[in-house]
């Protein structure tokens, strides 16, 4: 006999799971939000959290809590949408899970048991931030930070970060490969797989790292190739989209969804930071790279896509958004998963058109206030000219 508590809790899942989502009320041409959160700790199953034997758990309380539910990897297949989201528990360790829904802005429902990765690091103490990449060799692929204690340092909260390889069929059962292992980086995180080969091998994007937490002499994000995927080594990193002092990419940056193949060249939806006097604010930017030659950038807008609004600004990590993947429709429609504060995850939808138009026609950074105000004025002063022209004719 279950307790009573459980079909409260189950009825009100039910609700959340089954509530429509509505676009925002807001416009910028570019994308469009929605008003509910795709995923939240309010979507994980009951019984990944309660034991559901009212003789052992009388008050029918949480036994293992989930904290947030944050930054997912993204896949169409066979027309139904998938999240692989990153779960935290209450004890602060992440794992990855797998959400499923027949539309992609509402109605993801976790898979019955989150993924089991093969255990082959017993240094590795935590997993996050998964991004899925369907590749040209047939294999889905899952790359993934693997945070392990620095055994060198001292204190307590040092630590080391790699890129951590998965492969599937089918997001059920998962092949771990070799960590990727960069010769000149000692640390990794925001890793992402290129769907394509590049001079016949794999294409890995990077963030090279001197700290955890700090990119130090990592000029932004990288690229490098490699010929076996099974021990992935990168030897030469190139920077692609550099930090700049005073943009948006300031403090760091890193790669976000699988790039977008379009016509014009690559679209690449990543992360940059910048510090502030109430700490760092992540926001996400687009940048394009060649299509033969994806490490070389050919246009950067200047500023930021999508950055932390109203409700996104606040959660256990405030004024960050992050995004990890997105979906791409055969129709040209495009989701972008995007969670705010390391809490919950939201979805913005736009299509290919939009975004290539948005980032070879947006102006790049004009670096300098007085230059800014430069460029801000041609507009005005050629839509005046249009403002004019158009209200004497009638
Ligand atoms: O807390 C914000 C984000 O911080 C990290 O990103 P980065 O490596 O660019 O600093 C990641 O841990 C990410 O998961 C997190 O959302």
């Amino acid at each position: 006999m279950l307790h009573t508590e459980y079909y409260c809790q189950k009825e009100k899942q039910e609700r959340l799971l089954a509530k429509p989502n509505q676009p925002k009320d807001s416009y910028n041409g570019i994308f469009t939000r929605w008003q509910n959160p795709v995923l939240t700790r309010e979507h994980i199953p009951l019984h990944w959290k309660y034991d559901l034997n009212s003789e052992t758990n009388p008050y029918f309380m949480e036994r293992l809590g989930v904290n947030t539910v944050f930054n997912s990897g993204a896949i169409e297949l066979n027309g139904k949408f998938y999240l692989v989201a990153r779960i935290e528990g209450n004890d602060r360790k992440s794992f990855f899970g797998v959400a499923e829904s027949d539309n992609p802005v509402q109605g993801f429902r976790f898979w019955d048991y989150p993924v089991q990765l093969p255990d082959t690091c017993p240094e590795e103490t935590d997993v996050y931030d998964m991004r899925v990449t369907q590749h040209e060799d047939g294999w889905i692929y899952g790359v993934f930070c693997s945070e392990s204690k620095d055994k060198t340092a001292n204190d307590l909260s040092s630590a080391v970060a790699a890129a951590g390889i998965v492969r599937t069929k089918n997001l059920k059962t998962w092949e771990r490969l070799d960590n990727l292992t960069t010769l000149h980086s000692p640390q990794q995180r925001n890793v992402v797989l290129l769907p394509k080969f590049v001079n016949g091998k794999y294409a890995f994007y990077t963030r090279p790292m001197d700290g955890f937490i700090s990119t130090g002499s990592g000029g932004g994000i990288g690229f490098g190739l490699c010929d076996d995927i099974g021990h992935a080594v990168i030897d030469e990193e190139t920077i692609t989209s550099a930090r700049h002092y005073h943009r948006i990419t300031e403090d760091k940056n890193g790669a976000g969804a699988v790039p977008i193949r379009t016509e014009r060249g690559w679209l690449h939806i990543a992360h940059g930071v910048r510090n502030t006097a109430a700490g760092l604010r992540y926001v996400l930017y687009v940048f394009a790279t060649d299509l033969e030659e994806p490490w070389k950038v050919i246009a950067e807008p200047g500023g930021y896509l999508l950055a932390p609004f109203d409700e996104e600004r606040v959660g256990d990590v405030s004024n960050v958004v992050f995004t990890n993947g997105a979906i791409v429709r055969e129709n040209g429609e495009v989701y972008i998963y995007y969670a705010s504060c390391d809490t919950r995850l939201h979805v913005a939808s736009t299509t290919i058109d939009r975004l290539v138009d948005y980032v070879f026609h947006t102006p790049q950074d004009a670096d300098r206030s007085a230059d800014c105000v430069k460029q801000r004025s041609e507009l005005i002063a050629k839509n005046l000219e249009i403002l004019r022209v158009e209200e004497n004719n009638g």
